[in-house]
């Protein structure tokens, strides 16, 4: 990012770190590097602001768009909204958003405090039907005047936003790293795992990758059980249909921006939901890292993928480059069960013991520590004066 002063919040989209999860590797005995992008830290709080930033520009240069004019309405999971909320409240554009219902109080409370409209719609709505997210905003677009659906799952500005950024963000950071004894790396993206919802993120990092740095990196998509992007469909199969926690990956659909084909993802693998915020709760306690729940999938898929046999090949050989795609922040889900049972029900630390047994002792403090470190003639001479009333907070 340019150390200057930056125009508006746009600017500070994107420009992720690339973070290193080495507790998590030696953990899982990993002899390669295992790195995170962590996308959280963008303004907008995820991977989409990115998409959301190109597609409002693109729209802007094609004359689509009219400040105090246009209506954006967009169907999302909410990261896609959030980021377009932003943009639109920068620039001066009226949004709603269509949001399914099983997506976190969080990002509806956001997409509103940003001054979006947003319409819930049932989960379970088959994507072609005129009651989901989809087919709602369609409904919208024809009855108000001035709308726009820019459309995250066919818009070539999805992929191209992650082919033009996040992909040569993670390629710069890996190319500048050099090796060292202690710290050895082959200098290249090796593998790169990332989860799947429009399939914009691995489509366009992919591209990035293998168009322009490492034609042989091995590309591996995460797709939770009970959706159907993985590849070949046999994957599928067992679950389809099935309904799952994680927000932001999987569809009952293909959208247009997703490459299946194998030359762009080499391969694939299915998350659950218990692995998935299982690897949240990893990356928290280990990594100190506050991701969301795709975050934990795509960890558990890297963590699948690295003991099948062509996996372990790599995770055997110190020096190669595994970067596993943090899509989003915990901030989105504080209220989601998931989160407040791996937060509040997790494993108490080695302390936990030793307060209850401190505080079940007598509760009268001795005369030598009623001021902890402060003796008692020296800690009233330093009795501050009590505040004028124009500095007390009421
Ligand atoms: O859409 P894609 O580039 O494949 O990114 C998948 C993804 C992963 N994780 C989270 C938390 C996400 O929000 C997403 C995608 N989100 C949307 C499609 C959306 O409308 O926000």
């Amino acid at each position: 990012m340019s150390p200057q002063i930056l125009d508006n919040a746009l600017g500070a989209v994107g420009h992720t770190p690339l973070i290193r999860l080495d507790k998590i590797a030696a953990s899982k005995g990993l002899k390669c590097n295992l790195l995170g992008k962590v996308e959280f830290m963008s303004a907008g709080g995820s991977v989409k602001d990115r998409i959301a930033k190109a597609m409002v520009e693109a729209a802007e240069r094609d004359g689509k768009l009219i400040p105090g004019k246009s209506v954006v309405i967009e169907p999302t999971s909410g990261n896609t909204g959030i980021g377009l909320a932003m943009a639109c409240a920068i620039k001066g554009y009226s949004v709603i958003i269509t949001l399914p219902n099983k997506m976190s109080l969080e990002k509806e409370a956001l997409l509103r405090a940003l001054g979006a409209e947003v319409v819930r719609t049932p989960t379970e709505a088959a994507w072609d039907s005129p009651e989901s997210h989809i087919g709602v905003a369609k409904r919208l677009r024809r009855e108000i005047p001035h709308s726009i659906i820019l459309d995250q799952y066919c818009n070539v500005n999805n992929p191209l936003a992650h082919e033009y950024t996040t992909g040569p963000e993670i390629i710069e950071a890996v190319v500048s790293t050099p090796s060292t004894s202690s710290r050895p790396s082959t200098e290249k993206v090796d593998v790169m795992v990332a989860g799947a919802g429009t399939g914009g993120t691995i489509t366009g990092i992919s591209r990035a990758i293998k168009r322009t740095h490492n034609k042989d990196c091995i590309v591996v998509g995460v797709d939770p059980k009970g959706s159907i992007l993985a590849f070949p469909d046999t994957l599928n199969a067992a679950d389809e249909g099935a309904q799952y926690i994680v927000e932001g990956i999987g569809y009952d659909f293909i959208p247009d921006v997703l490459s299946r084909d194998p030359t762009h993802v080499d391969v694939w693998v299915k998350s659950s939901d218990e692995e998935s915020f299982a690897a949240v709760q990893t990356l928290m306690r280990s990594e100190g890292l506050l991701v969301g729940g795709s975050s934990g999938s795509s960890l558990s898929g890297a963590l699948r993928w690295l003991v099948t046999a062509e996996g372990q090949k790599v995770a055997n050989t110190p020096g190669k480059n595994v970067v596993v795609l943090l899509p989003d922040g915990i901030r989105n889900y504080m209220s989601k069960p998931w989160f407040l049972q791996i937060a509040m029900e997790g494993e108490p630390s080695h302390l936990a013991g030793i307060i209850a047994q401190a505080l079940q002792k007598p509760a009268e403090i001795p005369r030598d520590e009623a001021t902890l470190s402060v003796k008692p003639a020296e800690a009233q001479a330093r009795v501050p004066s009590p505040a004028p009333a124009s500095h007390q907070l009421i």
